[in-house]
């Protein structure tokens, strides 16, 4: 690991914020509770959250409260504002271009940031290939469109997505996503032909990489038959799944039995994308080559917009006027764009996924060591999770993975779980954030786990 302690180069941004964990209330405090008392009456149910506390400001590593509360940031609106929050260059791009249109449609009257936009993930997603970008407005916008894209391109209907994925809420993609409670429970029926296949998770099945392609395109073979598959759609690493990551060759294989099938291979990268993992593209660290590739998050710093872009076959499949949607590549979150993608490829950000990756992950791995509860410590870059079990059994403990959320964010700490069986707490700072954030952040994780 890294042991420099280097003070990151990156821009805190917003309000110039004290970057210190400081907790003046009990968390909720009474305006947060007040707040909350609001969104209770006003907003369904539904729409739950994780911090019990009302944001007023955002920085480098912290979140501000309505309290008074700065709170260390390790999830960054899950993995959105990566750049970190309102970044002096975004807020730039953004308040220049508000005030000169905030919207035409680009299907109405096209402009320039858009197109721009377009040329850079043309150019920065992985392959050398003659590649074109549609944008829209969020993950599973984008993921809705690739599977169209696919569809149109081979004529084929069928499509595959894998345990423990996770693509998004809306119909089509909530049938691709994997995990029923509480994603999809009572909101079918849900889109038809899609399939699910197993995945390579080494913690729980001791599968090689190339096994496990096998047991999966043995299965995909059988059940569905490449003749009818349009498209392959997985997560390099799973993102709410429990960041999986797959052993190694299994999404070469993968990859490859598409490409010699007529398989649309898709990369959802929605949460791996952007100097997330360490590399621009989680795809990188695989050797793989997407033929299609879906992003969002930290493509613009927290504004909404999303992408696919793709091998230029593929992608001008489909009929004028085919794609698009009255928002898609909105100039002011394609502004914030421009801005983000210039910040994660000349400040350091790939360097910066990597330091972080290296603190976190010997930190966590010296906590396992002395805590059997801790059954894994993975991940890649700033995406980095420790899954808790029962230390007897390896069975896994969601209890104590969300006592131990619930701990922090009392203390002034966002975490974050996920995983299929909710056992996982996950890491994805603010690539802004400074060691001593970070570092506080992983006292307050290990007295948490000492106590309860
Ligand atoms: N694909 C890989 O991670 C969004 C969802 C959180 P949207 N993940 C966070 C929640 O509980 O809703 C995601 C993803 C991957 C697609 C999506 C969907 O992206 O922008 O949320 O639609």
């Amino acid at each position: 690991m890294s042991t420099t302690t280097s003070t990151p180069t990156i821009p805190l941004g917003g309000p110039t914020l004290p970057q210190e964990r400081r907790v003046v209330t009990a968390i909720p405090g009474p305006r947060s509770e007040e707040l909350l008392a609001r969104k209770a009456a006003a907003v369904p149910a539904g729409v739950g959250h994780t911090a019990p506390i009302h944001a007023v400001a955002a920085g480098g590593g912290v979140v501000v409260d309505a309290d008074g509360n700065s709170l260390i940031d390790l999830g960054s609106g899950i993995a959105v504002t990566s750049v970190g929050n309102a970044h002096p260059a975004v807020v730039a791009a953004v308040q220049a271009q508000v005030a000169q249109f905030t919207h035409t449609c680009f299907m109405i009257s096209p402009y320039e940031s858009y197109v721009a936009v377009a040329e850079a993930l043309n150019r920065l997603t992985p392959g050398d290939h003659e590649k074109k970008t549609a944008l829209f407005n969020s993950g599973a916008e984008a993921v809705e469109n690739a599977v169209k894209i696919a569809r149109k391109a081979t004529g084929r209907q069928a499509v595959v997505a894998f345990d423990h994925g996770y693509h998004g809420r809306t119909n089509l993609t909530m049938a691709l996503t994997a995990k029923s409670m509480p994603y999809k429970s009572g909101f079918g029926p849900f889109a038809p032909e899609v399939y699910r296949a197993p995945l390579s998770y080494p913690f729980r099945d001791g599968l090689s990489g190339p096994d496990a392609a096998a047991r999966a395109i043995s299965q995909i073979e059988k059940q569905i038959g490449a003749d009818n598959l349009a498209a392959v759609i997985i997560e390099p690493i799973q993102g709410e799944g429990g960041f999986i990551v797959p052993a190694d060759g299994f999404l070469p294989a993968v990859a490859d039995w598409c490409r010699e099938n007529g398989v649309v291979f898709i990369a959802d990268e929605v949460q791996t994308g952007f100097a997330r993992t360490g590399a621009m593209f989680a795809s990188e660290h695989f050797g793989i080559v997407p033929d299609l590739i879906t992003t969002a998050k930290g493509i613009a710093a927290g504004l909404p917009l999303a992408a696919v872009t793709g091998r230029a076959d593929l992608m001008d499949a489909s009929h004028p006027g085919g794609l698009g949607g009255t928002y898609g590549g909105n100039p002011v979150a394609c502004a914030a764009a421009l801005a983000a993608i210039d910040a994660f490829e000349n400040d350091g950000l790939i360097e910066r996924a990597q330091q972080i990756g290296a603190r976190l992950t010997a930190r966590l791995n010296a906590m396992r060591e002395s805590d059997p509860r801790i059954g894994e410590v993975r991940g890649l870059g700033a995406m980095i999770a420790a899954e808790f079990v029962d230390p007897a059994t390896g069975a896994p403990d969601a209890a104590l993975t969300s006592a131990i959320a619930k701990a922090c964010i009392a203390e002034g700490v966002i975490v974050l779980t996920c995983g299929t069986y909710g056992n996982v707490i996950r890491f994805l700072p603010p690539l802004s954030i400074g060691d001593e954030l970070l570092d506080d952040g992983l006292d307050v994780i290990a007295a948490a786990l000492g106590r309860v």
